[in-house]
């Protein structure tokens, strides 16, 4: 092994290996494609604990504009608990990493018009191509648009409120979110309320399992065996987590053992909806049979089906969902920030 190691350092793949690495804390903010913000650039260069936040849930989930509160609201929770927010997504073509008021405004504004795009990991190349050769669009990042963006500046932690997965029937349609395939590649971990059980919730644990995904949920203080991986707006799903975590330190070690392993995917911590928020299965179930016959007799596939589902599952419950959604959003993000701490003590 020692030699090969030597022989390697040899190689001229070496250089360009370490480069990677080093580049990730110093990439430069003034690519065509991407900037990151001052206030990023500067936690980044002091070690700062940072959390990655992503935009689609503004540009494709929450209506303008009560995007605008909880954007600003999210920021103030990862603020106040003392970590820096790092808000992504895409303005004029540029992949935006650490977003002033100004930008998160002129993203947000145009939440739901035909031009503002929701920015995937395949998606990144186009909308930021098309800026370079001038057609200048805006964009919402998803989970894996978010993730891509975030490892890029080397942020390693990021909270949001649901995430993508296989969807019901993917066994015929294929549809399954990119957020898994993201999370088998990247190393970020992703706090998040689970998914939501308009998805197939087993095959979306297989799936993770498959990509090599460590999946761990917050126990709360319930018994491991009791532990569900949760679904969004239910904080059980019938359907148990592979793994339990009961600190957010707990959270943080294992993201450095695993950046210290070299191991290249990534981590989701599914943090349960705050109990008082909690919606019975029940009654989601109905609501959600409901909106997935609908999409599917208006024949609404690919990475409209989503979008299209929640603001369904919105206009169903009459807006019920709405409290539910926004408190979960805001404890993962203050998770998300409790874990970013936690991992900036470990990494001193
Ligand atoms: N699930 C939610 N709320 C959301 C999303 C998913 O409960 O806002 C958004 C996230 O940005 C997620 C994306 O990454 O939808 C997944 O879309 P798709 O299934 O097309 O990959
Ligand atoms: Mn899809």
């Amino acid at each position: 092994l020692r030699s090969s190691l030597r022989a390697f350092s040899r190689s001229p793949l070496a250089g360009k290996v370490n480069l990677c690495k080093t580049s990730t804390r110093s990439l430069s903010t003034n690519s065509s494609f991407v900037h990151i913000s001052d206030h990023v650039q500067e936690a980044l260069q002091s070690k700062k604990p940072i959390v990655a936040l992503e935009t689609t849930i503004y540009t494709h989930g929450f209506p303008y504009p009560e995007n605008i509160a909880l954007a600003s609201h999210l920021e103030s929770i990862v603020r106040t608990n003392g970590a820096v927010p790092a808000t992504i997504g895409i303005l004029d073509g540029v992949a935006h990493i650490g977003m002033g008021v100004e930008e998160i405004l002129k993203l947000l504004e145009r939440a739901g018009q035909q031009d503002t795009i929701k920015v995937s990991r395949r998606d990144l190349g186009y909308i930021c191509g098309l800026g370079l050769a001038g057609r200048k669009l805006n964009g919402g990042t998803t989970v894996a648009g978010t993730m891509v963006l975030a490892h890029l500046a080397g942020i390693k932690v990021f909270a949001t409120g649901g995430l993508g997965g296989v969807h019901r029937g993917a066994e015929s349609s294929m549809d399954i979110s990119a957020d898994l395939t993201e999370l088998g590649r990247t190393p970020v971990a992703v706090i998040s309320s689970g998914c939501k059980s308009f998805l197939d919730i087993p095959r979306t644990l297989e799936y993770l399992e498959t990509e090599g995904v460590g999946v761990a949920t917050f126990a709360d203080g319930r018994p491991e065996k009791e532990v569900d991986f949760p679904a969004f707006w239910s904080r059980d799903s019938g359907f148990k987590s592979p793994a339990v975590v009961r600190t957010e330190e707990e959270a943080a070690a294992i993201i450095h053992a695993q950046s210290s392993l070299g191991i290249s995917s990534g981590l989701l911590f599914a943090n349960p909806i705050p109990t008082e928020f909690s919606i019975p299965k029940s009654e989601m179930d109905v609501i959600i049979t409901q909106a997935l016959n609908e999409a599917d007799q208006k024949g609404i596939i690919g990475k409209d089906n989503t979008p299209f589902i929640l603001s369904k599952i919105k206009e169903l419950s009459s807006g019920k969902s709405i409290p539910a959604n926004r408190a979960l959003i805001e404890a993962n993000v203050r998770r998300g920030t409790a874990v970013a701490l936690a991992l900036a003590k470990l990494e001193e």
